[in-house]
């Protein structure tokens, strides 16, 4: 082979180490004198961001392109991943991570006189999302660029991300979050690329295909925005594609010309109103008219793209399901089944069934939550109203799916089955249409797949019984691990080899260190630095001193009544109160970190917060107790915060009401950095357990099963009280006011419902948990074996790779051919 051969066949960036500083600091100027217009003398931190990831961005863009012409040229299979939430965070560090351009960029930036650590926090998360769907939509974006899965994210490009939070006299401030301000060097704006989105209007025609016509009433542009997602080692890029809404018309010059400026821009404003703000909620599904339209608006626009795409390659759409695998990431996008069949139907004149074939088989859907309450249905009358054809077409999916149930099962319960719920008014059941339009439907834990089956989803299973499959979530190591906790990351690739960045699975090789005490206080000393770290933002955002040898105890998440937030809190009272009463036992010092946000309109999530910052204030003043424990809830959690708060967690917090968590994902998080969890035998909880061996993972609380027959037969709250000594005397000092002394009452409501119906089982678990947290105290008296724990925790969780769930999916659901894996 030629020199020149092996020269190109090298990757588009490849520096030796000290061209790459020179070359960074190079575009990095450039970048800041001809792209900003600012001369290095005058540039303000922001200034140094921008051209700090406009100079990254070209890296990316190189391997993008190449990842793109590959997947021309070798024509493979490409995923589509719609999903109306991604919570991606900061991407500057996570992308000179993956092009291993971290060193280089930040020699750079020093010679140029700036601290890269400094300006990568300047950063805005982009929040666009509200918590663990979104957030796994970002982890498995990155991780099909690692796995060389040819992939396109689609989804929404709103204005405002997820509020941010303030608390002000212990409540929830919810503030307009504005990623957008300094603008996002991250994205390209592609004009070029935008479709008609029509909403209402009326459907006219024969029932011939491409004999329908359907004639919207109102149609807005939807226009796409690219930032490319780079793999671990810039071998691949996917493209996350975000649709932002724009008016056809941004002024009516009739209607300003009379004077009426508000009229004048009135359709501007109502087309721009679907891509302005993410719906802040995870607790309900919204039930506006919005929503439904942000839902169509981003189907529809993904839909029309990649058809358009696949067509221009191939020429036939007859071959779709073999070239295009679309995961719909919960029902969200579920719309995309009637607006496939619509395309392929009024526009490409397909037949009904050879439609229904592609369709279906191109197709899948991802449950994410079993509760009954969060299961969306849309009233039949408002689709009718706003998508009339997609109406007809839902009809049409269901008088034929139903007809060939009574055909072969004339017994069946045709009632539960329908993609119509008739009992509460008329309602299109989404769950129902995504699972009866896709070939494969997943959960996201081993429980929550087989709860799928017994529960919600029994009447379908049982007509479909090879669809519901399970792939168990996983989390980016790169994120989560390599750049979170970089001291743990040296650590790993001095006992396990270099190349554990590369194999995660190597990780285990540390097992056999668990019980090594030289390792242990290498591990305390990293752990320790993070605490500090964790320390100063305590103190910083609560004002609160922590002692970093305390035991560090984290709960992070939405705030949700199944998560139990509130267990954890009045477990704290107890804890308080043993200490007071006495003061002289040798308690383990806690800290006890709380953060999330809670859904604008859920009072009793927001009434939880203020309990916390209620029994925080008591705490922390009180000085018998001051060394012992202290409570701390940070305000505005987000990605960037999750990502300082792990890795300096000694104790995971994963308590939710058994059968009520799908799978949780920050669990894993915590495991892979140490932390030992205590949980309920939950989502993947149970899986964590199953890795890392029951004695190294504190399980407490009733089983799902268990809590299912506790719900059909509660106990008499008086008996479970009293199988609880600790519990009565927190109840009445907190309904009593003891923690709310300006407004005695605050809590009375709070205490009552769960005196009258403890459905989240936080009274009936109370025993259990308080005792599992002295269990704790045992284990952290004694560091061997806190740390075997840890180190046993870390060694065996690689597992929960998104690399590895991706795998699955491409295997087992997408049909995708894999580049090797690597062993888990
Ligand atoms: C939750 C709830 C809970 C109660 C009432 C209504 C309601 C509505 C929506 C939701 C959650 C929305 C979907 C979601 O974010 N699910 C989360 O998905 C994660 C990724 O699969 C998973 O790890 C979490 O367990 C699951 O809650």
């Amino acid at each position: 082979m030629s020199d020149h051969a092996v020269a190109s066949s090298k990757p588009a960036v490849h520096f030796e180490p000290d061209d790459q500083v020179e070359r960074l600091k190079t575009e990095i100027l450039r970048k800041l004198t001809y792209s900003l217009g600012k001369n290095p003398s005058v540039a303000q931190p922001h200034d140094w961001l921008t051209a700090g990831i406009l100079a990254a961005r070209d890296h990316a863009i190189d391997v993008w392109q190449g990842t793109t012409k590959e997947s021309y040229a070798t024509g493979r299979k490409r995923v589509y991943y719609l999903s109306l939430e991604f919570l991606i965070g900061r991407s500057l560090a996570e992308t000179l991570n993956n092009l291993g351009l971290t060193g280089a960029m930040a020699q750079a930036m020093r010679e140029l006189g700036v601290d890269l650590d400094r300006i990568e926090t300047i950063e805005p998360d982009a929040a666009l999302g509200n918590g663990g769907l979104g957030r796994l939509a970002a982890c498995y974006m990155e991780a099909m660029a690692t796995t060389g899965v040819p992939a396109l994210g689609y989804g929404i490009r709103y204005d405002h991300g997820l509020f941010k939070q303030r608390i002000d006299g212990g409540k929830q401030i919810e503030v307009p979050e504005d990623w957008l301000s300094f603008r996002n060097p991250w994205e390209f704006e592609r004009r070029e690329a935008s479709y008609r989105i029509g909403f209402g209007g009326s459907v006219t025609g024969t029932t011939m295909p491409g004999e329908v016509f359907w004639a919207p009433e109102e149609t807005v542009f939807a226009v796409a925005y690219d930032t490319p997602i780079v793999g671990w080692r810039g071998r691949d890029a996917t493209t996350l594609r975000l649709w932002r809404a724009r008016a056809m018309h941004p002024l009516s010059l009739d209607a300003f010309n009379q004077g009426d400026i508000i009229g004048a821009v009135a359709e501007r404003n109502r087309a721009e109103a679907i891509s302005k703000v993410l719906y802040p909620n995870d607790s309900t599904p919204a039930g506006q008219e919005l929503r439904l339209r942000q839902e169509f608006f981003f189907t529809s626009a993904s839909l029309q793209d990649l058809v358009r795409r696949h067509y221009r390659q191939f020429g036939t759409l007859e071959n779709l399901s073999d070239k295009v695998s679309i995961q719909l990431n919960d029902t969200h996008p579920s719309l995309a089944v009637a607006e496939l069949m619509r395309l392929l139907i009024d526009q490409h004149k397909m037949e009904w069934e050879a439609a229904w074939a592609i369709t279906s088989a191109t197709i899948s859907y991802t449950n994410h939550t079993l509760l009954p309450e969060a299961l969306e249905t849309w009233p039949v009358a408002l689709m009718e109203r706003l998508l009339p054809r997609h109406m007809q077409i839902i009809f049409g999916i269901n008088a034929r799916f139903l007809n060939d149930v009574r055909r072969d099962n004339p017994e069946a319960d045709l009632a539960t089955l329908s993609l119509i719920d008739e009992s509460h008014g008329r309602r299109v059941r989404m769950a129902h249409l995504a699972f009866v339009g896709s070939h494969k439907v997943n959960g996201v834990s081993a429980l929550h797949s087989s709860l799928m089956k017994e529960t919600v989803f029994a009447p379908l299973h049982a007509v479909f019984p090879d669809r519901i499959t399970n792939v168990t979530n996983g989390i980016t190591e790169r994120r989560w691990l390599f750049s979170a906790n970089p001291g743990l990351t040296s650590l790993l690739q001095e006992t396990c080899g270099e190349a554990v960045t590369d194999d995660i699975g190597l990780i285990r090789r540390l097992g056999a260190h668990a019980g090594d005490t030289g390792l242990h206080d290498r591990l305390r000393a990293i752990r320790r630095a993070n605490k500090e770290r964790l320390a100063k933002v305590i103190r910083q955002d609560c004002g609160v001193t922590v002692d970093p040898n305390a035991l560090f105890d984290v709960q992070i998440k939405r705030i949700h009544e199944y998560k139990r937030q509130l267990l954890n809190i009045l477990e704290t009272i107890a804890l308080y109160d043993a200490i007071r009463s006495e003061p002289y036992r040798d308690w383990a010092p806690r800290v006890k970190i709380f953060a999330g946000k809670a859904a604008s309109n859920y009072a009793t999530a927001k009434s939880i917060i203020n309990l916390i910052n209620d029994v925080a204030a008591v705490v922390n003043n009180d000085i018998t107790t001051r060394d012992r424990l202290k409570v701390v809830f940070l305000p505005n959690y987000n990605v960037s915060l999750a990502e300082t708060i792990i890795p300096a967690a000694d104790l995971s917090e994963q308590i939710s009401t058994a059968g009520m968590e799908a799978s949780g994902t920050g669990n894993m998080k915590f495991a892979l950095n140490g932390a030992v969890t205590i949980g309920t035998l939950d989502g993947a909880n149970i899986e964590i357990g199953e890795r890392v061996g029951e004695e190294n993972i504190v399980i407490f609380g009733m089983t799902a099963e268990q809590v299912e027959a506790a719900k059909r037969n509660p106990r008499p709250t008086a008996d479970v009280i009293r199988d609880a000594p600790h519990l009565e005397g927190v109840l009445d000092a907190v309904a009593g006011g003891a923690y709310s002394p300006g407004e005695r009452g605050r809590y009375a409501g709070l205490v009552d419902g769960l005196r009258a119906n403890d459905w989240f089982m936080v009274l009936n678990d109370f025993e259990s948990y308080r005792q599992a947290q002295r269990r704790i105290d045992g284990l952290w008296a004694d560091p061997a074996t806190w740390w075997r724990m840890s180190v046993t925790n870390t060694a065996h969780c690689a597992w929960f790779s998104a690399d590895r769930a991706i795998r699955e999916y491409a295997e087992r659901i997408w049909n995708v051919p894999l580049k090797p894996a690597a062993q888990l």
